[in-house]
C-alpha cells in the first residue's frame, strides 16, 4: 500500500495543505516549516499531547508551545482538527483584520494558544518558565498518594530560536535546574529566512544542549513516525533531565521545485507550485482546505480522549479536596488568579517620623509581608539578591532536589528544591523576563524579576510581549538613576524609564518615598491583565511627612496633589516622580514662601494617572495653570505631555557619571535651587507676555 493512503499520511497531508491553501489565500505567511513539521505535530498531538479541546483552560494539560511562531498554520490547523473553539472559515481569513488567526499566535485571541510567539527564542524560555511553573506547583501541593500537578510542557523549535541568545540563556538553566517534563522538538530545517544554516549555524546543537545537562536525541528523518513517537516516549521517561529531539525535517516537504529551499520559508508557494505538491503527495487538487472525513474523526478523538482524561483528574482533585481540604482550596484559588482575601492587611507602614530609607530598602519589607501571604508570588533577581532586597526570607531556593546544597553559598534559607520560592536565574535577564512570562501564562503565579533599571534593556522583548499578551508579572527595577552615583555612566539609566513608559499595557510606577513603594505594590498586585514595573532608589530617600501632604494611598491614581500652599488656584506647578518628588516639594515651599501660589504633584505613574477620568485629572493639573515644572532624573524627552511647551524640565540629556550621588545632582543641575529658579524663570516670561 503506497505511504499516502495510510489515515497517517493523509491526517499529515492534511495539515500540511491547510498551511498552504491558507498562505496562498492569504498571499502572505510560512508555509514552509508547517510543511516540514507535520509528521512530529501530528504525533505529539494524537500521541501523546494531554489536553482537552474542549476545555482548553484544563489546569492539568500538558502546555505545547509553538516556539517559531511564524509557523502558525501548523497550529491553527492542529487547534481546528481536534476541535478547539476555532471554525474552518477562521482559518480561510488567516492574517487578516479581526480574524483570531493572527500572522503569529497571540495567546489573548485564542484558546488553546498557551504563549504569544513570534520573536524567536521567546517561545522555548518561556516554556522554561512553563516547566518551572508545573515542578514548583506539583512540589507544593502534590502528595505520595495524590499528583494533581502532573503535566508536560512540550515544544516545537525551529533554527532561529536556537540561535536567539536568549534560548541559551533558559536552556542553560533549564538544564542546571534539572527540569525533567520540558520536551522539545527541534525542526531541524538546515534552513532559515535568508538561506541555508550553513551561513550561520554549523554548531553541533546536541553536544551544546549536552553540555547544558539535557537528554539529547535524534530522530534523522522528520516523517518516520514510529521513530518520533519512540524519542518522545523515551523523552518522557526521562525525569531528571529537559529533552531535546532533534528531529532532521525537509522545509516545504511535498513541494516539488522549492522543498528545502528558503523559497518556502516565508512567502506563498505560488498557485502553480502549491498545486505540483498537490500532486505529488497525492492529494486532491479541489476544493482547498479539503479536510478528508476520516482524517477529521481521527483527530476529533482528542476531544473524547480529553473529556476522559479530564473527567479522571477532577475525579483525583476530588479525593485530594477530600484529603487536604486547604490546600485545594488554595490550589484552586491560585490557578483561578484572585487574591485571598485579608492579602494586604498586614503591609508596613513608615511614618513621617521615619528616618530616611531608600525605596529598594522599603521594598524588602513589604515584600517579606506580601509573600506570607500570597504563595504565588515567586521570584528573583539576576544575580542580584544582595542589591535588589527581593529575596523572600525563608522561602528556600528554588533549585534541583538531586542537586546538593552542601557548601553552595548565597542560599537564602528554608527548603531547597522544587518547592523554594526564590528562583535564582543568574546574570540572564532576558531569560529571566521570558521566564517569568511563560510562569504567569501557565497560571497559579504572580511572578516577579529584579534587576537594575539599566538592564531593563536587556529585557525588553520579554516585557513587551508579556504587555501584549496581558501576563500578570511584577517587574522590579532598582538603582533608579545617577543616584546610584560611583558605578558610573554605564549603570546609570537615563533614557530607560521613559523607554519602558512606551510599551503599551506596560504599567510604570516609580514611587517617591517608602510610604508610596508600599501603595505601589498594592496597586501592582492588584492588577491583574497586564505587567506592572516598580522603579526604586539605591540611595536613601526622605520620607514625607503625610501629616502635612496627602496619604500615599493617591498613588493608585498615579498622580495626586501631594501639597499646595493655599486654596486658590496656583500660579505654578510643580510636579515630581521617585527620589526627585521631595525636591519638587521643597521646591514648590520656597516659592510659597516668596508669596507665590504653588502646587505639588507626585506622580509615580503616567500610565494610570492618563487612564483617570478627565475630571479627576483637571483636578490636579488645572489646564489653566501653564507654569508648569517637571523634575525626574532621567531623560528631559517625553515631559511635554505634562508641561507643555511653556514648561520646564529638570532632569538629564546626557549620560551621567561616576562620582558620589550628591555630587551628580549638584553636577546635573537637578537640586532645588535649579527647581525653583526654573519656575521662576517661567513666571517672569508669563508675567512679561501678559504686560
Ligand atoms: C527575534 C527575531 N528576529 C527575526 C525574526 C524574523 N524571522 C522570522 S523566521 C526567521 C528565521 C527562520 O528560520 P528558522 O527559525 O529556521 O525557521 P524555518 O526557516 O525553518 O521556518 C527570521 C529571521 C523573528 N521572527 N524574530
Amino acid at each position: 500500500m503506497s505511504e499516502y493512503a495510510s489515515l497517517d499520511q493523509r491526517c499529515i497531508n492534511t495539515i500540511r495543505f491547510l498551511a498552504a491553501d491558507a498562505v496562498q489565500k492569504a498571499n502572505s505567511g510560512h508555509p514552509g516549516m508547517p510543511m516540514g513539521a507535520a509528521a512530529m505535530a501530528y504525533v505529539l498531538w494524537t500521541k501523546h499531547l494531554k489536553h482537552h479541546p474542549q476545555d482548553p483552560q484544563w489546569v492539568d494539560r500538558d502546555r505545547f508551545i509553538l516556539s517559531a511562531g511564524h509557523g502558525s498554520m501548523l497550529v491553527y490547523a492542529l487547534l481546528h482538527l481536534t476541535g478547539y473553539d476555532l471554525t474552518l472559515s477562521e482559518l480561510q481569513s488567516f492574517r487578516q483584520w479581526g480574524s483570531r488567526t493572527a500572522g503569529h499566535p497571540e495567546v489573548h485571541l485564542l484558546p488553546g494558544i498557551e504563549v504569544t510567539t513570534g520573536p524567536l527564542g521567546q517561545g522555548i524560555s518561556n516554556a522554561v518558565g512553563m516547566a518551572l511553573a508545573e515542578a514548583h506547583l506539583a512540589a507544593r501541593y502534590n502528595r505520595l498518594d495524590h499528583r494533581i500537578v502532573d503535566h508536560f510542557t512540550f515544544v516545537i523549535a525551529s533554527d532561529g530560536d536556537l540561535m536567539e541568545g536568549v534560548s541559551s540563556e533558559a536552556c542553560s538553566l533549564a538544564g542546571h535546574l534539572g527540569l525533567g517534563k520540558l520536551i522539545v522538538l527541534f525542526d531541524d530545517n538546515h534552513i532559515s529566512l535568508a538561506g541555508s544554516t550553513a551561513l550561520t549555524f554549523t554548531e553541533d546543537v546536541g553536544k551544546r544542549f549536552e553540555a547544558y545537562g539535557w537528554h539529547v536525541q535524534k530522530v534523522d528523518e522528520g516523517n518516520d513516525l514510529a521513530a518520533i513517537d519512540a524519542a518522545l516516549n523515551v523523552a518522557k521517561k526521562e525525569a531528571s533531565k529537559p529533552s531535546i529531539i532533534c528531529v532532521r525535517t525537509v522545509i516545504g516537504y511535498g513541494s516539488p521545485n522549492k522543498q528545502g529551499t528558503f523559497g518556502t520559508h516565508g512567502s506563498p508557494l505560488g498557485q502553480d507550485e502549491l498545486l505540483a505538491a498537490k500532486r505529488n503527495l497525492k492529494w486532491p487538487s479541489e476544493p482547498g482546505f479539503f479536510i478528508p472525513e476520516d482524517v477529521l474523526e481521527h483527530f476529533r478523538k482528542a476531544q473524547s480522549n480529553g473529556r476522559a482524561k479530564e473527567a479522571e483528574w477532577k475525579n483525583r482533585f476530588a479525593r485530594y479536596r477530600e484529603a487536604y481540604q486547604e490546600l485545594a482550596e488554595e490550589f484552586s484559588r491560585r490557578m483561578s488568579g484572585k487574591l485571598p482575601s485579608g492579602w494586604d492587611a498586614e503591609l508596613p507602614t513608615f511614618e513621617e517620623d521615619t528616618k530616611a530609607i531608600a525605596t529598594r530598602k522599603a521594598s524588602e519589607t513589604v515584600l517579606q509581608a506580601l509573600a506570607h501571604k500570597l504563595p504565588e508570588l515567586i521570584g528573583g533577581s539576576a544575580d542580584l539578591n544582595p542589591s535588589t532586597y527581593t529575596w523572600l526570607k525563608g522561602f528556600g531556593d528554588f533549585q534541583a532536589p538531586e542537586r546538593s546544597s552542601q557548601g553552595v553559598q548565597g542560599l537564602v534559607g528554608g527548603e531547597w528544591g522544587y518547592g523554594g520560592r526564590n528562583v535564582h536565574f543568574g546574570v540572564r535577564e532576558h531569560a529571566m523576563g521570558a521566564l517569568t512570562t511563560g510562569m504567569a501564562m501557565h497560571g497559579g503565579f504572580i511572578p516577579y524579576t529584579a534587576t537594575f533599571l539599566v538592564f531593563s534593556d536587556y529585557m525588553r522583548p520579554p516585557i513587551r510581549l508579556t504587555a501584549l499578551s496581558k501576563a500578570r508579572v511584577i517587574y522590579i527595577f532598582t538603582h533608579d538613576s545617577i543616584g546610584l552615583g560611583e558605578d558610573g555612566p554605564t549603570h546609570q539609566p537615563i533614557e530607560q524609564l521613559m523607554n519602558l513608559r512606551t510599551i503599551p499595557n506596560l504599567i510604570v510606577i516609580r514611587p517617591s518615598d517608602a510610604a508610596e513603594t508600599v501603595e505601589a505594590w498594592r496597586t501592582a498586585l492588584r492588577r491583574a491583565d497586564g505587567p506592572t514595573a516598580i522603579i526604586f532608589t539605591r540611595q536613601s530617600v526622605p520620607v514625607l511627612d503625610r501629616t502635612e501632604c496627602a496619604q500615599a494611598v493617591g498613588l493608585k491614581r498615579g498622580g495626586y496633589t501631594l501639597w499646595q500652599s493655599g486654596q486658590d488656584m496656583p500660579e505654578v506647578i510643580f510636579i515630581g516622580t521617585g527620589s526627585e518628588t521631595w525636591l519638587a516639594l521643597e521646591a514648590g515651599r520656597r516659592l510659597a514662601t516668596e508669596g507665590i501660589g504653588v502646587k505639588v504633584v507626585s506622580l509615580p505613574s503616567w500610565e494610570i494617572f492618563d487612564n483617570q477620568p478627565a475630571e479627576y485629572r483637571e483636578t490636579v493639573l488645572p489646564s489653566s495653570v501653564k507654569v508648569r515644572v517637571a523634575v525626574e532624573a532621567g531623560i528631559t524627552l517625553g515631559w511635554e505631555h505634562y508641561v507643555g511647551l511653556e514648561g520646564a524640565v529638570v532632569g538629564m540629556e546626557s549620560f551621567g557619571a561616576s562620582a558620589p550621588a550628591s555630587v551628580l545632582y549638584e553636577k546635573f543641575g537637578i537640586t532645588v535651587d535649579h527647581v525653583a529658579q526654573a519656575a521662576r524663570r517661567l513666571l517672569q516670561v508669563t508675567q512679561e507676555d501678559s504686560k
